[in-house]
């Protein structure tokens, strides 16, 4: 039995459980109470926490993996291997000072008070900087220090930035970004062949989400030019139509390239190009 330590409330929560239910893993509650669960699908067992413990619970061999963002793998400084990045809960971690203050360089920092709830990650950055300011713990509302005279300037975690600017701050220093990873420890070969399940369908998931099946029209003389906009995995299938002379194209493409690929092949003669979303996909 593979055991998933996962945040029990928060903004990993939905996304998590949402993936769950992507690799095919059904909890048997559902995931909607108590503090475990078991799937009655896959050999796991999932630990509701809050974010903060489950580094600890993975170290202390409570559970064997984790759900959570990088700053709190970092924060708590646990000798802990990521495995896998997710893709969810991307934000940066990052200095922000009150809009009319200076702050162009690192250096400029020397001598300030900052106030933060990662001390840790945010005391490893001034020491490789070599800048000597002062750290203020606070476990909430960061962004009000500064305005109440607590700090000089603050360290937080930033996404779109709308809180700073309603507190008057603007970011001036990006100390790391972070994203919600998959989390361990070294493992038994038994835990270690589970776990390489998960991992397996973690990857069809991702990979899917990053890429569309693609379908399209187009006559005998473009086949070739269009062919290698779209190559798909091995090779696009080319199926001919009823219509003579033209024939359809099957193939996969990234999302990331997904509009540039569309305006070529349209230039290039395609007609009656549909984009599908795939659920699945494996190499
Ligand atoms: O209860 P528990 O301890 O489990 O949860 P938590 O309250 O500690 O964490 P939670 O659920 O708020 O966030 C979990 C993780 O999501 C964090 O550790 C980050 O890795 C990631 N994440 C992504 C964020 C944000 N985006 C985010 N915007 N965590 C917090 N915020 C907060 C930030 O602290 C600030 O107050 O949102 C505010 C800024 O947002 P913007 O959009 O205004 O810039
Ligand atoms: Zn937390």
């Amino acid at each position: 039995m593979l055991t998933l330590a996962i945040q029990k409330k928060g903004r990993l929560h939905d996304n998590t459980l949402s993936l769950l239910k992507d690799c095919g893993i059904r909890l048997s509650n559902g995931g909607k109470e108590g503090l475990i669960a078991d799937a009655d699908n896959f050999p796991m067992r999932v630990l509701f926490l809050r974010d903060d413990d489950i580094p600890e619970c993975i170290n202390e061999g409570a559970a064997d993996v984790g759900i959570v963002g990088e700053n709190v793998i970092l924060e708590k400084k646990k000798d802990l291997k990521i495995i896998k990045k997710l893709g969810f809960a991307r934000c940066r971690l990052s200095i922000a000072v009150p809009k009319n203050m200076s702050i162009e360089k690192p250096a400029d920092l020397q001598g300030l008070s900052i106030a933060t709830s990662y001390p840790e990650i945010l005391k490893t950055y001034l020491k490789k900087q070599n800048i000597n300011a002062s750290i203020y713990e606070i476990s909430g509302s960061v962004e009000i220090s500064p305005g109440i005279g607590l700090a000089d300037a603050i360290f937080d975690i930033v996404s779109s930035g709308s809180t700073l600017l309603s507190n008057g701050l603007k970011e001036v220093i990006t100390v790391m970004t972070s994203e919600a990873v998959l989390v361990g420890r070294d493992l038994p070969l038994e835990k270690q062949t589970l776990l390489d399940q998960f991992v397996f369908r973690i990857k069809a998931v991702r990979e899917a989400e990053r890429n569309k099946y693609i379908l399209l029209n187009a006559p005998k003389e473009k086949l070739d030019k269009i062919t290698k906009i779209i190559p798909g995995m091995k090779s696009p299938s080319i199926i001919p139509l009823a219509r003579e002379g033209w024939y359809s194209i099957h193939s996969v493409i990234s999302e990331d390239d997904f509009w540039e690929n569309i305006e070529q092949l349209k230039i290039m003669g395609a007609e009656g190009i549909l984009v599908i979303p795939i659920e699945k996909m494996v190499r």
